[in-house]
């Protein structure tokens, strides 16, 4: 039987979908989920299957949709299909769309010539519903305590509000998940590690004593980078105050800052100040080097060094995907964290096996560990700031 590191055993359980898996946004659309299946084949061909529990589940229902989002939006996203949507005399559903801001462009997006954020794709209300119900199934199995770790690559959608889509994401799993949670557990702590601000989950729980949320993003202040909030001065409101904790980094960070300057150090002082019952981390892996769209540097031990950090904890952890652009470094990072949570990452090599998806690895020489930029352009002072900053509204915690 698996054991780790530390010498105890943890039971993971497992989502996998390949019907999410073949959802397309559209084909030059940066979000791709096939990454998920990528990542499915790569944890089978690596012999990680059988050190796992696989979550089989019935897709979440409408009713666990209102948990969180509103009755309009969810009947829409229920409504609404490309052929629907291009039937341009059904006035009324258009006007829903742009209001929900589904597969509208805004003007920013005219301006992108007619691109769209959250295109209404073939298949979306089954997409939605399958990605939140693989989310649930993991809270209800840690809820339960069926499990330690609890896995769904699909989820992760950190943005989607109650009542409109917004970045690529039409229905926010991640607070449905930690709602569930709450059923059984005083206290959850919510960390997000993917490059964007995980400002859904935050807003929905700003008020809310019983959630703290850290997000770690970049943020590059007047020059916008999506979605333009997570200031370290965000702190929450009532009696969420100080459970809100942004950290905010421009672009290039390397494993070294972002680990061992901000990342532990910040995370010892949340998990002594708040005490978390459960944990649920969004490991969006556009935080690697190399993605198309996140600019920061981590490598794929550093991204999985918060996962080990998190396990070591020894709370209930729920781990979800997020972003992430390049899909072979994408696959490469959620199949090396998955063999972090069943404690094989040593032992699995670091030569890609031949398992159908290989071509796809070319550019990183076939390794699962590619290289990254060993030259930092962070400044130490700009590092140490960010610490103090959030070092200063942890203090504030339980005072
Ligand atoms: N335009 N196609 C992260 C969500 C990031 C808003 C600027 C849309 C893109 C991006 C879509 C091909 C998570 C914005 C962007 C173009 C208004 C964003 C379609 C390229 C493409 O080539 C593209 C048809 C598309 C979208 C780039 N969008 C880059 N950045 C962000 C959203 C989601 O990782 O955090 C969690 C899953 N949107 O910057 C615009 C302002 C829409
Ligand atoms: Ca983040
Ligand atoms: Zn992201």
């Amino acid at each position: 039987s698996p054991s780790c590191g530390d010498g105890r055993k943890r039971n993971v359980c497992y989502y996998y979908d390949s019907g999410i898996a073949n959802v397309d946004y559209g084909a030059e659309h940066v979000m791709v989920p096939r990454r998920v299946a990528m990542t499915h084949a790569l944890v089978a061909s690596y012999g990680l299957l059988p050190h796992m529990t696989r979550l089989r589940t019935t897709p979440a229902t409408e009713h666990d949709l209102r948990a969180f989002h509103d009755d309009g939006y969810v009947r829409l996203l229920r409504d609404i299909s490309p052929d629907g949507y291009y039937r341009r005399h059904d006035n009324n559903i258009r006007a829903r769309a742009r209001a929900c801001r589904v597969g509208v462009p805004d003007e920013d997006e005219e301006a992108d010539g007619g691109h769209y954020d959250n295109p209404v794709i073939d298949g979306l209300w089954d997409y939605c519903l399958r990605y939140a119900g693989g989310s649930l199934a993991a809270a209800r199995a840690l809820a339960a305590g069926r499990s330690d770790i609890a896995i769904n690559w699909s989820g992760g959608m950190h943005h989607a509000c109650s009542g409109k889509a917004s970045g690529f994401c039409y229905v926010n799993d991640i607070v449905l998940a930690i709602q569930h949670l709450l059923d059984t557990f005083a206290r959850v702590l919510y960390v997000d590690i993917d490059v964007h601000h995980g400002d859904g989950v935050e807003e929905h729980f700003k008020g809310d004593e019983r959630v703290m949320t850290v997000s770690f993003h970049r943020y590059d202040g007047d020059q916008y980078f999506f979605p333009g909030t997570g200031k370290a001065g965000d702190v929450g409101e009532g009696k969420g105050k100080y459970r809100t904790l942004n950290v905010p980094m421009k672009a290039g960070m390397d494993d070294a800052s972002y680990l061992h300057s901000l990342f532990v150090p910040i995370m010892d002082t949340v998990m002594s100040r708040f005490q978390p019952d459960a944990v649920v981390l969004q490991c969006g892996a556009d935080s690697l080097y190399g993605d198309r769209l996140g600019g920061f540097n981590l490598s794929v031990s550093g991204h999985a060094a918060c996962v080990s950090y998190l396990r070591s904890c020894n709370v209930p952890l729920l781990l979800l995907g997020g972003g992430g652009y390049t899909v072979n470094h994408v696959a490469s990072c959620w199949c090396y964290e998955t063999a972090v949570a069943v404690g094989k990452e040593e032992e699995i090599p670091d030569d890609i096996p031949h398992h159908g998806y290989e071509h796809y690895y070319r550019d990183q020489g076939y390794k699962l560990h590619y290289p990254v930029p060993k030259k930092s352009s962070i400044k130490k002072e700009d590092i140490d700031k960010i610490k103090q900053d959030a070092l200063a509204n942890l203090r504030m915690l339980n005072e």
